[in-house]
Formats: structure tokens, C-alpha cells, sequence
């Protein structure tokens, strides 16, 4: 009888093992399907960022990619054995372009930014006494920045009440960001990096593709467009576009944050006006705040202040392009021949008075 019993369970054990390795397959089955599901998710939203769409989706990464082409076009051949400017340098060691007049064809650019749809965000900050300039500047912008493009320009500042309600060109709109005022105007300058930074986070990357931030002092005087958008560009400054770089005026303290050693160091960048996409604004502005933090505890604040923690940044995270100081200019240097085109322009001011 017991026997019997023995032998019939025996029986019984290759079904229960065949039960065993099934349940096993199928939980690996469905491990792998839910894993693979996350995965997809995530290339997803990485692919919906560079289209312009920011939610997350389901749908296959490849369904995303959406082909950028340009329609029939008319134009001069680009000649390989004659470079179109000899006078400057159009590029740098680590190929990227330098933007000078001449050195592109707007038209091309301008169809393949439009078929991105590409929206650009202008920020600028008008605190205390700089109010002042908001109306030129966004004047001049609407004349001559980003013609034919979605624009919202961001203007932080104090003073809501005093920042003029103006009539704007068909897509294109004026946001107020109410900021706080700094006692030291160089607080107020170094500040813009931690605001900008926040506002990547927090509002940028839902709204624009690109961001330019400048300062409000300044007016557009000839064309600003697609050509200066990259993943991460900065500006030459007009004082030093020729200069070699041990006469820099960088930050040349070891203990400070924007310390740069005097054979390092590419170009002179202006603090005034820097971008590219908000992915890389946001990059750029936390290390320079950060930066200025780190030196803030040790009582310290760099000698040109955010120009100087950006050019440390610049020195080691190399600009994917580079605007020529065509881009931003002061009458104060003359007009030297290179100079083909003034397009932004310093309105002239007294320090003291708009700063105290
Ligand atoms: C240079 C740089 C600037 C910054 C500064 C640091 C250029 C053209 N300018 O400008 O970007 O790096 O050096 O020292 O490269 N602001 C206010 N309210 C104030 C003070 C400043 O809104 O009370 C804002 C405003 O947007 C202004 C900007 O900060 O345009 C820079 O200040 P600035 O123009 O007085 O500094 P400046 O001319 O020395």
C-alpha cells in the first residue's frame, strides 16, 4: 500500500517540474517586458526634448525622429579652396564656428530652424534703476532679434509696475519675472546666474528651446537670428577679440573659484551675452552660481564678477559656437575695419548714477 502510494507521487514529479519551469519562464518574461517598457519611456522623453514635445510617451524612440529637410533653394556654391572671410579666424581648434558677417547664409538656417519650430526665450534683467532701458531694448529687439521666429522675451526685475505694456510682433510675447533687489550692484549682476538657473528648472524647459541671455543696457542696431543658436555659445568681448591671453582679465587668484592660470585660456567672453539650448543654460549658470557661492564663503568675489566665473567655465566646457564681437558692441572702441556689422550695441550711461 505504502509502496503503491511512493510510486504514484513519483510519477507525478516530472508534471510538477514542468509546472516549475513554466512559472519561471513567465516571470521572466514579464521581468524582461516591464524592464525593456522603462527603458523605452526614458528614450522617449529624451527624443520628445530634442522634437520640441516635453511629455513623457510610449511610443517607440525611431517613431520620434522627425526628418528636418530643406525645399529647393537658389544659391552661390560654397567654393572648398576659397575660404568667404581671410581676414578673421571662423573657427576654432575644437570646430566650432566663430559667427562673423559673410561666414553663413541666413536663408538656409532660417528653413532649418523654422522647420524645428524652434521657440527662443531672451532674457534679460532690469532691476532698480535699469528699468530705464527695457523699452529701447525691446523696441530695437522687436525690429531686429529673431525676425520671423517664436520670441518670448523674460525680463526680471523689481519693478513690475514700471516695465511698459508694448505692442509685439505676431509670435512673440513679453513675460515679467518679479525678482529681489540686491543692494550691491554686483550682486545684482552675479545674481542672474542663480535666476536663470531656477527658471531653466522651473518654467524654460516647458516653454523655449533656446535661451540668450543679455544685458538691458544695450540696443539692436542690425539683424540677430538663427545664426547664433547652438547647444552652448558665448560672445567675444569687444575689447579683446585681439589680445593675447596672458593679458586677459581674468581672475588670476589661485584661491578664487574663476581662477584661470595665465597660459590657459582661449578667448575673452563677455559676460553680457551668452546661450544656447535651456538644457545648457541651466548647466552653465549652476556651475557659475555654484562657483560664486564657493567664493562668497571664503569672503572672495571674482574680479569682473559673472564675467569672470563664465570665463571659467568656458575655459574647460568648451562653446559649441562663438559670436564675433559683432554681436556686442561699444561705440567706445571706434569701428575697426573687421567690423563689417554693429547688430548690439551699448547704450551709453553713467555707472554711478544707474547703479547707485
Ligand atoms: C559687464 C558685463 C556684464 C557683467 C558685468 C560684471 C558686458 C556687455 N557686460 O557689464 O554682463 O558681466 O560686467 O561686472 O559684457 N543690472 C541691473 N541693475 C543694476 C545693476 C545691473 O538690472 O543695478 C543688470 C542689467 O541687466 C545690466 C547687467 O546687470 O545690463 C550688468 O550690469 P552693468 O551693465 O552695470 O555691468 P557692466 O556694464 O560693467
Amino acid at each position: 500500500m505504502y509502496l503503491e502510494r511512493y510510486d504514484k507521487r513519483w510519477r507525478k514529479k516530472p508534471f510538477f517540474l514542468l509546472i516549475c519551469l513554466l512559472l519561471i519562464l513567465l516571470c521572466s518574461l514579464i521581468w524582461y517586458t516591464l524592464k525593456h517598457k522603462r527603458w523605452d519611456a526614458s528614450m522617449a522623453f529624451l527624443c520628445d526634448m530634442q522634437v520640441g514635445r516635453k511629455n513623457f510617451t510610449n511610443t517607440n524612440q525611431v517613431d520620434l525622429l522627425r526628418d528636418v529637410f530643406l525645399q529647393r533653394m537658389q544659391y552661390e556654391q560654397p567654393q572648398t579652396m576659397k575660404p568667404p572671410r581671410m581676414d578673421v579666424l571662423m573657427i576654432t581648434p575644437w570646430f566650432a564656428p566663430i559667427v562673423w558677417n559673410g561666414t553663413y547664409n541666413i536663408d538656409i538656417l532660417n528653413a532649418q530652424f523654422h522647420q524645428r519650430n524652434a521657440h527662443i526665450g531672451l532674457t534679460v534683467f532690469a532691476v532698480k534703476k535699469y528699468t530705464m532701458f527695457v523699452q529701447t531694448f525691446i523696441d530695437s529687439a522687436e525690429q531686429f532679434f529673431m525676425v520671423g521666429h517664436k520670441v518670448t522675451y523674460y525680463v526680471f526685475t523689481d519693478r513690475v509696475s514700471d516695465i511698459p505694456a508694448l505692442t509685439l510682433r505676431d509670435g512673440r510675447k513679453l513675460v515679467t519675472l518679479e525678482v529681489p533687489s540686491y543692494q550691491r550692484w554686483q550682486d545684482v549682476s552675479m545674481r542672474r546666474m542663480e535666476m536663470i538657473r531656477d527658471q531653466s528648472r522651473q518654467k524654460f524647459i516647458h516653454e523655449v528651446d533656446y535661451l540668450v541671455c543679455v544685458d538691458v543696457d544695450m540696443k539692436f542696431t542690425d539683424d540677430v537670428g538663427v545664426e547664433i543658436l547652438s547647444d552652448v555659445f558665448g560672445t567675444l568681448h569687444p575689447g579683446f577679440y585681439g589680445t593675447a591671453r596672458q593679458h586677459f582679465t581674468y581672475e588670476r587668484r589661485p584661491e578664487s573659484t574663476a581662477y584661470i592660470p595665465s597660459d590657459e585660456g582661449d578667448f575673452y567672453y563677455a559676460g553680457g551675452y551668452f546661450g544656447g539650448t535651456v538644457e545648457e543654460v541651466y548647466k552653465l549658470t549652476s556651475y557659475c552660481h555654484d562657483a560664486i557661492i564657493k567664493d562668497k564663503e571664503n569672503h572672495l568675489e571674482a574680479r569682473w564678477q559673472d564675467e569672470s566665473y563664465l570665463n571659467k567655465y568656458f575655459v574647460y566646457h568648451k562653446p559649441t559656437k562663438i559670436l564675433s564681437p559683432e554681436y556686442l558692441w561699444d561705440n567706445n572702441y571706434g569701428v575697426p575695419g573687421v567690423l563689417k556689422r554693429r547688430r548690439f550695441v551699448a547704450v551709453p550711461k553713467n555707472h554711478n548714477a544707474v547703479r547707485n
